[in-house]
This record gives C-alpha cells, sequence and structure tokens, in this order.
C-alpha cells in the first residue's frame, strides 16, 4: 500500500489530523493497535477550548459538540471553606466547551468512515522504518501477515507509550520530566453535577475536582496517594472524601450514585524535544504530557495536529518544506506553554508531602491573589481558555 501521509494512532491527535489533511486534500491512512470499542472505551479528557471546537468544525465534525455540549464562562476555585468564581469570559471575551473525548473521538472516527479513508484497527507490531531517508515506510501484522506502507511522512501520534519516539536514537531526542508524588482517582457517575460550573478545591486532605460530561452525568477527582489501587476505594469511600474536600454547600447537595467507571491516573509533566526526525513527526502525548489540572492534554493534541496539517499543506500546495523545518519550533512553543500553566495549577492546588506548612500558607496565598487580583484572574482566564494558535 502507498499513501501520503502514514498515522500511528486514531486517539484525538490521529484522527483530527487525517480529517485536517483530507480537506487539504492529502490522502492518509491511520494505523491503531487497538479496536474502536476500547479507543471509546477510555474515560479521559472532557474540556475542550474554542481552537479545539473550530478545528472539529473546520473538518465538519463539530455538529454534536455544538448541540450537546455545555458552554461554561467561569470556573471557581474553593479553598479556606469558601468558593470563589473566575469569570473567564469576562476576562478574555472567550469559553470553553465540556464534551467528552469518547465523543470528539466517535464524531471523528464517523467523519473518517463518511470520508471512506483507511482505518487499521488491530494493528500488531506497528514499526516505523527509515524515516531519515525521503522513502519512509510503516510495517505492521495483521491476521497473521505482516504488511507494508510506504509513505512521504509518517505522523507519531501514538499517545506516551507508542512506538513512534521510542523508534528514534536516544542520542536524538531530549526529554524533559516531572513526575508528581500523587494520583488522581477519577469517577464517572450518572448524577446531576454538584454545581453548574468546574470546582478545583485546595484542602488540606488533597485536592478535588468536580467536572461533568452533561446536565445528568458528573465526573469526579480526588487527589490519591500512588500506590492506592480501585478496589482501595469503594464508592461510598470516595464520596466521603470528596465531600470533606469541598466546601459545606457544596457537601451539603452533593448528590452520589454508584460509579459507572473508576480508575488512578498518575500525574506527569514531560516533552520530547525535537517533535520531528527526519519524515517522522510526533504529535500530541506521543511528544509531550501535561498533569490534568489545567485541561491541556487534549487541547494540545489539537493545536499540534493543526500546526502539522498546516505544515504538510505547504509541503503539497507550495512545494515548500519551510513549514516542516519549523513544525517542532513552532508547536513546542505553544506546548512549553501548557507545561507551565499545568505545573502552575497542580503546584498551586494539591497537597504535596515534601512542602509541608509552609507550602501550604504559600499556596492559599497564591490564591487568594488569584481571586483578589485582576491581572491574575486575566492570566490563568487567558491560559485556561487556550492560547491562540
Ligand atoms: P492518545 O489518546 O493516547 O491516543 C494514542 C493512540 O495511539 C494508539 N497506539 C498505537 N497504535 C498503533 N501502534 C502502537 N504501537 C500504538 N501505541 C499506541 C493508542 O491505542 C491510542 O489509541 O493520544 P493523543 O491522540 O495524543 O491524545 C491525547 C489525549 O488523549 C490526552 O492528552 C488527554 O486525554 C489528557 N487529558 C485531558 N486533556 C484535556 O485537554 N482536557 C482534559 O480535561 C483532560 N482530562 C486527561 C484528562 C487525561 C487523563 N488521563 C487518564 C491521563 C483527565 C485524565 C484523567
Ligand atoms: C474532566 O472533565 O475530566 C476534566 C475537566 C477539567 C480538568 C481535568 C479533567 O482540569
Amino acid at each position: 500500500m502507498r499513501t501520503k501521509v502514514a498515522i500511528i494512532g486514531a486517539g484525538p491527535a490521529g484522527l483530527l489530523l487525517g480529517q485536517l489533511l483530507r480537506t487539504y486534500g492529502i490522502d492518509n491512512v491511520i494505523l491503531e493497535r487497538h479496536t474502536p470499542d476500547y479507543v471509546l472505551g477510555r474515560i479521559r479528557a472532557g474540556l475542550l477550548e474554542e481552537g479545539t471546537v473550530k478545528l472539529l468544525d473546520e473538518v465538519g465534525a463539530g455538529q454534536r459538540a455544538h448541540a450537546e455540549g455545555l458552554v461554561h464562562d467561569g470556573i471557581e476555585l474553593a479553598f479556606g471553606g469558601e468558593r470563589h468564581r473566575i469569570d473567564m469570559k469576562a476576562a478574555t471575551g472567550k469559553t470553553v466547551m465540556i464534551y467528552g473525548q469518547t465523543e470528539v473521538t466517535l464524531d471523528l472516527m464517523h467523519a473518517r468512515e463518511a470520508a471512506g479513508l483507511v482505518s487499521v484497527y488491530e494493528a500488531a507490531d506497528v514499526m516505523p522504518h527509515d524515516f531519515d531517508s525521503d522513502h519512509p515506510r510503516v510495517t505492521y501484522l495483521k491476521d497473521g501477515t505482516t504488511h507494508e506502507i510506504d509513505c512521504d511522512f509518517i505522523a507519531g501520534c501514538d499517545g506516551f507509550h507508542g512506538v513512534s519516539r521510542a523508534s528514534v536514537k536516544p542520542s536524538a531526542i531530549e526529554t524533559f520530566e516531572r513526575v508528581y508524588p500523587f494520583g488522581w482517582l477519577g469517577i464517572l457517575s450518572d448524577t446531576p453535577p454538584v454545581s453548574p460550573e468546574l470546582i478545583y478545591s485546595n484542602h488540606a486532605r488533597g485536592f478535588a475536582l468536580c467536572t461533568m460530561r452533561s446536565t445528568r452525568r458528573s465526573r469526579y477527582y480526588v487527589q490519591c496517594p500512588l500506590d492506592d489501587r480501585v478496589e482501595d476505594w469503594p464508592d461510598e469511600r470516595f464520596w466521603d472524601e470528596l465531600k470533606r474536600r469541598l466546601d459545606q454547600r457544596a457537601a451539603d447537595s452533593l448528590v452520589t450514585g454508584p460509579a459507572i467507571e473508576k480508575s488512578i491516573a498518575p500525574l506527569r509533566s514531560f516533552v520530547a524535544e525535537p517533535m520531528r526526525f527526519g519524515r517522522l513527526l510526533l504529535a500530541g502525548d506521543a511528544a509531550h504530557i501535561v498533569p490534568p489540572t489545567g485541561a491541556k492534554g487534549l487541547n494540545l493534541a489539537a493545536s499540534d495536529a493543526h500546526y502539522l496539517a498546516t505544515a504538510l499543506r505547504e509541503y503539497y500546495d507550495e512545494k515548500t518544506s519551510a513549514g516542516i523545518d519549523h513544525y517542532s519550533a513552532t508547536a513546542l512553543t505553544r506546548v512549553w506553554k501548557a507545561v507551565r500553566f499545568s505545573w502552575w495549577m497542580t503546584s498551586m492546588l494539591h497537597k504535596f508531602p515534601d512542602t509541608g506548612a509552609f507550602g501550604a500558607r504559600i499556596q492559599l496565598a497564591e490564591l487568594d491573589y488569584v481571586v483578589n487580583s485582576k491581572s491574575a484572574m486575566t492570566s490563568l482566564s487567558e491560559n485556561y481558555v487556550g492560547l491562540p494558535f
């Protein structure tokens, strides 16, 4: 098989890149290790920047998000027993949208099917080859046979544990990492959200986040030790702990119910530089990871897909490799700002085992500053709604 761009990974980065390329008339094939149901079963991000929604619109996959997504003008920060609202729309003129990653993925899958583009699910042993040459290839195993795709470029959209970044020789890559000493335990439940907007809570017992997927489905997270297991957290223990970390009004009005999903995720900041190795280009979690506190992971995957699709469009339409040459630097400039913001939100809101009472007081001073200073509120808002791309 031959195609212009072989995309490894059918997460948000790979699927959005595939659709953007298709709108520019650039044919592409996606290779995904898992089944569509497995990909759709992963409960992850829930919050989209306006820029991400615009990209969905650009590829004709935004209708359901506009119909079913919840537009939020602000968030609340809870600390010291009180809640404080940050009006992001007043500060920036922009909003964010609550629309789950599973829905984004489903909409992009449907758009891809409708466009008749080739996706190979359950492709095993996917391997990029010869990306230092002008004739890169990707091989994979399917139904007991090894297949080969000749292409012009390989897009590594295969997430943090993918094969793309792992195929680059270590001396060509520099990595930057911060692992946080805690995780997030998340549950999904068919109960109405405790409040119409998201609540980020700094509490002496640890961080908590109240978010949602719809007006009938809630998503809650509590900070937990890294070695905790889901089995350690029966529903009742989760709800009790969440209530203790919220202000009284929220705790009193919280509607509890059975968890329909429960999982623990470690928190990490990670960046690999550069994002381009000859004709192999990385996008999304394959190149960088942020802790979920700033809700940036999926949105960065989307902006990478935009930069990469634009660079490839220039290559085919204008016969210039300038966009490809600049892709890594352009994407990384935005990535590092989101890495900084996510690290800052994480540092301000979580309980850290090593910073003690002094660290906790500094956090409260910072939160008090953020909710009382117009400039600090604007700075948080600008980053939260998404920096331009
Ligand atoms: P994905 O989604 O990991 O997709 C990669 C795909 O590649 C496939 N793959 C392979 N395919 C073929 N061969 C191989 N060798 C392969 N290895 C892997 C995988 O099966 C998969 O289908 O990466 P992508 O596309 O870069 O998308 C990134 C986002 O998924 C991620 O950044 C977000 O989920 C992060 N995130 C959030 N981001 C936000 O923007 N807003 C949020 O509110 C938000 N909340 C979250 C989050 C992530 C979380 N967890 C669990 C890490 C909340 C949580 C709890
Ligand atoms: C989510 O809805 O899952 C979500 C929202 C905001 C975050 C993280 C996760 O910061």
